[in-house]
């Protein structure tokens, strides 16, 4: 029998990688995709099927994480094995802005589908899987975190994440369902989203390279992060769901770098060396050598990175370490994409962007880069 997944939040990152390797592996993939006023799939577009075609094996419905009726209806057509519960406000700088409507989506909205499969009696069938984060962890109680680490959420959005992981452990426990957590540091790739802080710099970066932004304003380039890559991480979603029993688990790679380290290694993918000098909001990126012809529109001396307070969080999280031991030696899950080999995955990408905008200014079809996030 073919299997049949239910990702929310399949247009993002990790909806987009999860719903490829389950179609490798042969089920059949439903997701929710929310309606906009522009299209929202492009990073799905490459696996649409026309359904029209039969035994189309990759479907959308249109839904959204605050809608219980609309989940309810989703769910009782789909019946799926596996629910992934991905979808979210996932940004936690915008949680401060918008805090009510992020504790909607991310906090009652894992609620909803709980609560939907247990209406519909698809308990014993259903597997469920909770995108938890490392940001429950906050302000940090113990080096490195692990999963009996206490939490200390630090922000709007860790909050609500605090809410979504306590009640996917209380439906296992109270209505014997297969709920799990995966506590999962950050992950990224050429899809994650413009405005967090990998992709800012290696965006920013390949487009300051080919003059198509001037300098990059950054919040907090102290902070440290355990960062691995999406693909490594949507594959571990799928082996928590496979086991006997269910279970939550950390997923990190161990190795933590700053934003600053980041900027560093981005910079040299594009043969660019930059020095950072001076303090606090004051401290700036100036280009110290250039190699190679990756970045046409530099020249030794310029100042290509800032501070913007902007960008400070009211409250931030300064460091977080995983501790995948469990996940480790319970399921043989070992990361496989290290992080400097991503940070070099994802300057490729943009710089293969910026180039082809580049290309076409020079011939006087101006697009306008967007630069804010
Ligand atoms: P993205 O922001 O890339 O994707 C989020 C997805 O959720 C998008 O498809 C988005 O739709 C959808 N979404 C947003 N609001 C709603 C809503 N109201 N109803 C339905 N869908 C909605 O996040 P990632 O792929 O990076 O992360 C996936 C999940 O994992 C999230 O829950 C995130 O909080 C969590 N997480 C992520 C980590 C990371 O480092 N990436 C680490 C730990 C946890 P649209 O495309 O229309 O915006
Ligand atoms: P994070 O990711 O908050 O850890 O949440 P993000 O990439 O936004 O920030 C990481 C760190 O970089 C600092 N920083 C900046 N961040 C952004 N976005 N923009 C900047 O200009 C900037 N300058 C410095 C931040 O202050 C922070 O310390 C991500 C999301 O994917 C969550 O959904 C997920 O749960 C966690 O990772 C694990």
């Amino acid at each position: 029998m073919t299997k049949k997944a239910l990702i929310t939040g399949v247009t993002g990152q990790d909806g987009s990688y999860l719903a490829e390797f389950l179609l490798e592996k042969g089920y059949e993939v439903h997701g929710i995709k929310r309606r906009a006023s522009l299209f929202n799939t492009g990073r799905v577009d490459h696996i649409y099927q026309d359904p029209h075609v039969d035994n189309a094996n990759f479907r959308l419905h249109y839904g959204d994480l605050t809608d219980t009726s609309n989940l309810t209806r989703i769910l009782r057509e789909v019946e799926p094995d596996e629910v992934y519960n991905l979808g979210a406000q996932s940004h936690v700088a915008v949680s401060f802005e918008a805090p009510e409507y992020t504790a909607d989506v991310d906090a009652i909205g894992t609620l909803r589908l709980l609560e939907a499969i247990r209406f519909l009696g698809l308990e014993e069938k259903s597997r469920f899987y909770q995108a938890s984060t490392s940001e429950l962890y906050g302000l940090v109680q113990e080096i490195p975190q692990k999963e009996t680490t206490p939490f200390y959420p630090r922000s709007p959005y860790a909050v609500a994440k605090l809410y979504s992981y306590w009640i996917t452990v209380n439906y296992r426990e109270a209505y014997n369902m297969y709920a799990c957590n995966g506590v999962l540091f950050n992950h990224e790739s050429p899809r994650r989203g413009e405005t967090f802080v990998t992709r800012k710099i290696t965006r920013g970066l390949a487009n300051i390279a080919q003059g198509l932004e001037p300098c990059l304003f950054m919040g907090n380039i102290d902070s440290l992060r355990d960062w691995g890559h999406a693909k490594d991480y949507v594959r571990m979603q799928w082996m928590m769901l496979q086991q006997d029993v269910a279970d939550d688990f950390v997923i990190a790679t161990g190795v933590q770098y700053s934003v600053r380290e980041f900027i560093t290694w981005s910079a040299k993918e594009l043969g660019v060396t930059i020095e950072f000098t001076g303090e606090g909001v004051e401290e700036i990126g100036t280009v110290t050598a250039i190699e190679g012809d990756d970045a046409p529109a530099l020249n030794v001396g310029d100042v290509i990175v800032r501070i913007d307070p902007r960008y400070f969080r009211p409250a931030e999280v300064e460091t977080l370490l995983g501790d995948p031991t469990k996940a480790k030696e319970k399921l043989g899950w070992v990361p496989e994409i290290t992080v400097q080999e991503m940070c070099a995955e994802m300057v490729a990408s943009d710089l293969k962007t910026a180039k082809r905008h580049a290309l076409l200014r020079e011939h006087g079809y101006d697009l306008p880069v967007a630069i804010e996030g």
